[in-house]
Order: C-alpha cells, then structure tokens, then sequence
C-alpha cells in the first residue's frame, strides 16, 4: 500500500493504435474480467473504476513519414494525458489500462506535470522487453509503441514530445529499464549516446533479480514518485502468451513477483500503466490473470507474509 494515496481509479484506453498487431485494444476489458478492481479493493484500497476513454478506430494503414496512425495516436494520448493528470489531481493512484504502449506517452506526461507542480522526483520503472526507444529515423516499423520512451524525452513529432505544459516532459536519468532483450540496431545506438539506465536480461541473468532491482531502485526516497509502466510481454512468454511481441527469455513467474515486491516495499508508487496485453494471443485469460496476480504484489500482496 503505497503512502502516496490509497485511493485507486481505473482508467480504460481501449486501443491497439501503436501497436503491430491488432487486439490490446481488448486489454481493459480482459483485466476486469480477470477482476484487477476487487482485487486491488481486496487489499484495502478504495477502487474506482472511470471506465474507457473513447479515440479514433484503428485504421490499420501503412506508416508514412516513418510513422504508423500518428494523428490517431496523438488523439488517444491527448485523452489519456488529460484523464490521468485529473486523477493526480484529485489525489487518485490512476491506473491507466491499455491498450499498446504508446499511451504510455500521455500517462506519464500527466505524471511529469503532477511532479513538476508538487515538487517531487519522478522515477520511472519501465518493466519491457523492448526500450521503447525507436524514432521515426530508426524504427524498423513505424508502429509509434516502439517509440514512446523516445518521444518522453524529447525524440518524437512535436505533436508527441509537446502533449504537456513542458517539452519534453522528461529526460532519460528518469527511467529505469527492467528486462530488456530485444532492442532494435538503431535504438541500440541512441540508447547508449543518450545513456538509458538499462538493466537488461543477460545483467539479471549474471547477477539476479534481487541485486538488479536494488540498484535500480537505489536513489528512491520519500519524495520520489514511482511510475510503473508495465508493458506485459516484460514477463517470459511461457507464462504471458497474451501479448503481440513475445521475446524468449524474460521473467520467470517468481522473479516476476520479486521485482514487483521490491517495487512495493518503495512505497512510493503513484501510478502505474498496465499495457500491451492482446487477448488475442491469450488462452483462456491467463495472461491477464497473471498480470492482476503481479499488480497485487506492486501494491504489497506479500508484505504481510513478514
Ligand atoms: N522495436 C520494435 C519496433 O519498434 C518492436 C517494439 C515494440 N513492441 C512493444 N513495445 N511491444 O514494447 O517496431
Ligand atoms: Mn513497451
Ligand atoms: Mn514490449
Ligand atoms: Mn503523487
């Protein structure tokens, strides 16, 4: 239970806008199915659940200019920026359920401003297979959930990199990457000129879990907030089939939770975004029932068992 709010809101944004493959744009609904609203209330907190912003169809189109759906992304962040920061505002821990991993775009552009005006430190947790790190120049897809850490730090259309009252919302010491294996020629090249702090699978591979999340999340402290970009294809695609861009080798179940439990003894997180998962790729919801399991231990599940 983090001390920065108790108080819970959902936030649907039911598209697949950014995405390569079509179907995260049944992502909220599969996570309220798999029941994320009473589990979280299960564990003391208050839960509201806004239900789903609404944007454009997909119109599954070709990129140009290196760029896939770039209005229609840009209309979805702009609805997800304003209805997370309104939650922020409010004194509310949004929850934004996606939906692909371009909506990450907005959400933590809200909690870049939320953090600029209440004088806090952002640290962003970005759990992926993938950095996220792409720019139109680079991207071997134009699909923009390639690009959203990219776009946060000022590498994006001006359409992207400006949704907030400051451009860019933030810079690359604000991330911290979790599980990464699979990060494009190009991307790998900006990744180290810009300097990402990448904790990828071969480093949790040689030194653990445990060591690697302490070193991220070394520099938390009480007036830090934790954002949690939860991108689901993070996790091993053995236990997380439901998602469009599987990597072999993440995660395995119990590492999974240890770095969800150690994200919750911060007791600072203030946000979270839970995206990519494709019931399309799913069998019988388990993917999304994991996910449920994972964010129960983000908000303390095991603390008690101490
Ligand atoms: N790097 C690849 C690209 O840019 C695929 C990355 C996007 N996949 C995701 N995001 N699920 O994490 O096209
Ligand atoms: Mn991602
Ligand atoms: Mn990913
Ligand atoms: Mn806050």
């Amino acid at each position: 239970m983090s001390p920065v709010t108790r108080s819970v809101a959902l936030v649907g944004a039911p598209t697949d806008i950014g995405a390569g493959h079509r179907g995260s744009s049944m992502g909220p609904e599969a996570l309220r199915v798999a029941n994320l609203g009473a589990r979280l209330a299960r564990r003391g907190m208050h839960v509201v659940d806004r239900g789903n912003l609404t944007g454009p169809l997909n119109p599954w189109a070709p990129p140009t200019d290196g760029y896939r759906h770039l209005d229609e992304v840009v209309a979805w962040n702009t609805a997800v920026y304003e209805a997370v920061y309104a939650e922020l505002k409010e004194g509310n821990l949004p929850v934004m359920l996606g939906g692909d991993h371009c909506l990450a775009i907005g959400s933590i552009t809200a909690v870049a401003r939320h953090c600029r005006e209440k004088g806090t430190k952002l640290r962003v947790i970005w759990l992926d297979a993938h950095a996220d790190f792409n720019t139109s120049q680079i991207t071997p897809s134009g699909n923009i959930h390639g690009m959203p850490v990219a776009c946060l730090c000022g590498y994006g259309p001006d359409a992207l990199t400006g949704l907030g009252d400051v451009t860019p919302a933030t810079s690359p010491d604000v991330f911290r990457q979790i599980g990464i294996r699979s990060v494009d020629e190009g991307e790998k090249r900006l990744v180290h000129e810009v300097g990402v702090d990448i904790y990828d699978m071969r480093y949790i591979d040689e030194i653990g879990m445990k060591a690697a999340m302490e070193e991220a999340l070394a520099d938390i402290d009480a007036n830090t907030h934790v954002h949690v970009s939860f991108d689901v294809d993070f996790l091993d695609p053995s236990i997380a089939p439901g998602v469009g861009t599987t990597v072999r080798g993440g995660p395995n179940y119990r590492e999974a939770q240890l770095c969800m439990e150690m994200i919750a003894d911060t007791g600072r997180v203030g946000s979270l975004d839970i995206v990519e998962l494709n019931p399309a790729f799913d069998k019988r919801n388990q993917t999304a029932r994991l996910a449920v399991d994972l964010v129960e231990s983000l908000f303390g599940k095991s603390t008690l068992m101490r």
